[in-house]
């Protein structure tokens, strides 16, 4: 497997400030050696550029949309560059925004190649938000709306289709802070969420299991780690961090299980916040869940 990072230094999608300093905890914590460990081959491509955060409020119920767009861009094109060169795209961010140009880059990709697609979401929240919802107007809660066709025209249409990707490609993992709006709009366009009630009382592995069942030989799966996914005990590096969230070891079974599926094809790190990442844990523990997602594991693995 041939892996590319990618360095997407910014916060423009988020109130808190602090992720745009991510990808160079992401480094430092040694991301590329772990790629490494399991038989990678990588190339870091470096930090993409794009405006300053203005630290403005909101307009129309979006803060700085025309930096998140512009961002989003910039990611979407160095994206679509690698995977469409036969490479696994890491985006290494930056906040949850930045996701909005890598899916729409791995869904274009899968449209052209005819393949199935499924974007596999871990985050606290739904990220579901749009204008009229948003209590915050902040660009990180939306990219969901945004990638299944609700959001700001530029953003919605950078797939070049729209929507970028159906409802029934997204599985959602670890939800336990959504908003009233979100909600209604989860509801509503039936999107399979696994929350941490759901993995409360079926367990990880059986969520896991729904969450990944009738792919396709050929599906790509994308993984969108919003590091806030972790309980705020063992990833306190986060703009928000959320009490309840999976442990140590339930997180290491998420990838584990994505790993044995042999279909990962693109990856986000995202909303590591370094200026909160006391000794640096939340970074170096990003780490750690990459070996898994590589399929790290103690014994050699037998098929049962
Ligand atoms: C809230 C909003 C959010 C991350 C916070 C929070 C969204 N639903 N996402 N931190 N990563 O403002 O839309
Ligand atoms: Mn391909
Ligand atoms: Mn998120
Ligand atoms: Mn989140």
């Amino acid at each position: 497997m041939d892996v590319s990072l990618i360095g997407a230094p910014t916060d423009v999608g988020a109130s808190v400030v602090g992720c745009r300093l991510g990808p160079g905890a992401l480094r430092l914590a040694g991301i590329q050696a772990a790629f490494e460990r399991f038989g990678a081959t990588v190339v870091d491509r470096g930090d993409l550029t794009g405006p300053v955060n203005p630290m403005a409020p909101p307009v129309d119920g979006y803060r700085h949309l025309a930096e998140v767009t512009e961002w989003n861009r910039s990611v979407h094109d160095a994206v679509y560059a690698e995977v469409s060169g036969g490479r696994m795209p890491v985006l290494l961010g930056g906040d949850h925004c930045l996701a909005i140009g890598s899916v729409s880059a791995v869904a274009r990709h899968c449209r052209e190649q005819g393949r199935p697609m499924r974007l596999l979401w871990f985050d606290a929240h739904a990220d579901y938000n749009t204008a009229s919802i948003t209590p915050s107007g902040n660009m990180h809660g939306m990219p969901v709306a945004v990638l299944t066709g609700n959001g700001p025209q530029d953003l919605v249409e950078l797939s070049g289709a729209v929507p970028a990707l159906a409802t029934s490609d997204v599985r959602q993992i670890g939800l336990r802070d959504v908003d009233l709006g979100e909600k209604h709009l989860l509801h509503e366009h039936r999107i399979e969420v696994f929350d941490m009630r759901y993995l409360d009382e079926v367990g990880v592995r059986e969520a896991m299991r729904m969450a990944l069942d009738d792919l396709d030989p050929d599906t790509h799966v994308h993984v969108s780690l919003d590091l806030d996914f972790l309980d705020d005990t063992i990833a306190p590096g986060v703009g928000t961090p959320v009490r309840g969230g999976p442990t140590y070891r339930e997180a290491h079974l998420c990838m584990e299980m994505v790993a044995d599926t042999g279909r990962l094809g693109s990856l986000d790190i995202v909303e590591l916040n370094p200026a909160l990442d006391v000794r640096s844990e939340t970074a170096r523990l990003a780490v750690d869940l990459v070996e898994s997602l590589f399929g790290k594991s103690t014994l050699l693995r037998v098929h049962r």
